[in-house]
């Protein structure tokens, strides 16, 4: 039988996960290679702004818009024009993800650590955020849901939309990135895309008729590697969220998942791109078979049946045979997936044991396109392996915790003597001496 994945056998044992992280298929995205071609263009964008921003529209999206600011009026015009279904759709997706939203808000917290002296983390949401929805061979409006959400979750109140200028559409972003802007409340958005934007987003400008383009504090949003290779060199000016690279689900199944179900998940987010990864890890050599067999008539019937076979065939995709659950864990903990699906016997009992993964799916009800649209879960996710330490976009990404230290005299002078000891062992003494000033100098309170 001819497969599109490859194969890779750990029944024979699982090595430690360094190693193993090292067997497992994986894309590379190399993002310091296009570090030094997008370099020029961040420059450019810093020394000419607007005319520079349209130039590269010229040339990269082979359109060039009149402004870059979207008028608002043309917000309203796509939600009315956009099909009464896809509004709905849009609408369920956007309460249910500010359902989930709502509930990760900080409270401030005060902490008495001694009589007198008080320390307060007090979350304080970022001024202005750029938020960028890619275009590519898709269109994502379901990405500025996921960005916008949580952003107004968080209490950020300047708010932008950036997206490739069209050429279908006289320079605009693609209609249901304006009608989904509208629906969210968002009236600024811009028409630019690639490094650019994000060079846009962290100088500012000024746009054809004069509109003051203001620079973000914040840029997120999934792009291509030119989009996240800017984010790399821009990172410090403005702050980022994760970068992310081609979307990868990783499935943990045993003999009781239906293999039409596995194969379909699997074929949904190699939909995405002819990079996109693919993984299945499992303990049934009969569900790896009967899943190849599911993809070789499934991939057929779809409409991007090309890209699908290019992701699938990669060497970034595969099935890895594993012993039994345990060393499946491992595996997927090492692999730590963007998307995981846990289709096994007990599969929140599994789920709950998994530590490595953007997001966790679980049982045969919660596909990751249900995630990617519906769930109120967030789709902005780590990918390549940075779930091991980063999280996916949520309303903590916008806010900052500020310690606010408040002691009182008494407080202070209770301290005194540490603060002074520590100082002068790292050779600091004027650190000790801003203490021992407030008390007259007197050396009083060393006990
Ligand atoms: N699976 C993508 C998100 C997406 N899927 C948007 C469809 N539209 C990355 O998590
Ligand atoms: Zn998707």
């Amino acid at each position: 039988m001819t497969t599109l994945l490859s194969r890779s056998d750990l029944r024979g044992g699982v090595p430690a996960p360094a190693e193993l992280r090292s067997m497992l298929p994986r894309a590379e995205m190399n993002v310091d290679a296009v570090v030094e071609k997008v370099r020029p263009i961040i420059d450019d964008v810093r020394d000419r702004g607007v005319e520079a921003v349209l130039e590269y529209g010229e040339r990269f999206d082979r359109v060039r818009s009149e402004s870059v600011r979207v008028p608002t009026a043309a917000l309203r015009e796509a939600l009315e024009a956009t099909d009464p279904q896809v509004r709905a759709a849009l609408e369920t997706s956007i309460e249910r993800a500010r359902t989930v939203h709502a509930d990760q808000r900080r409270t401030d917290t005060t902490t008495q650590v001694v009589p007198g002296g008080t320390v307060t983390e007090r979350w304080v949401p970022v001024a202005r955020v750029g938020l960028y929805a890619p275009g590519g061979l898709a269109v994502y409006p379901s990405s500025v849901v996921m960005n916008v959400v949580p952003a107004q979750a968080a209490g950020v109140e300047g708010l932008v939309v950036c997206s490739p200028p069209q050429q279908e559409f006289d320079g605009r972003p693609h209609p249901l990135i304006l009608a989904a802007a509208a629906l969210l409340g968002v009236d600024e958005v811009w028409a630019v895309g690639g490094a650019q934007a994000v060079a846009l987003l962290a100088y500012g400008g000024t746009d054809t008729d004069g509109t003051p383009l203001d620079p973000v504090d914040t840029v997120t949003g999934p792009g291509n590697v030119f989009v996240t290779a800017a984010k790399r060199v821009l990172r410090g000016r403005i702050g980022i969220d994760s970068e992310a690279g081609t979307t990868e689900i990783g499935i943990l199944a045993d003999h009781t998942a239906d293999p039409v179900h596995v194969a379909a998940d699997l074929i949904s987010q190699a939909e995405h791109d002819p990079s996109a990864a693919s993984v299945l890890v499992t303990t049934s050599p009969e569900l790896a078979d009967a899943v190849d067999a599911e993809l070789a008539t499934q991939v057929g019937t779809t409409k991007h049946d090309e890209r699908i076979r290019t992701a699938l065939s990669g060497p970034q995709s595969g099935t890895i045979l594993v012993a039994d659950l345990d060393a499946g864990i491992a595996v997927v903990d090492a692999y730590a997936a963007e998307h995981l699906e846990i289709q096994t016997a007990d599969a929140s009992a599994v789920a709950a044991r998994i530590r490595n993964a953007g997001a966790i799916f679980v049982g045969p009800h919660s596909p990751v396109s249900l995630g990617d649209y519906c769930a109120g879960s967030n789709h902005v996710l780590p990918t390549g392996g940075c779930a091991r330490h980063s999280s996916g976009l949520s309303v903590q990404t916008f806010l900052r915790g500020i310690h606010v230290v408040d002691y009182s005299e008494d407080a202070l002078r209770e301290v005194a003597d540490r603060v002074v000891a520590l100082a002068e062992a790292e050779d600091l003494p004027a650190h000790g001496q801003a203490v021992a000033a407030r008390f007259g100098n007197r050396r009083e309170w060393v006990k």
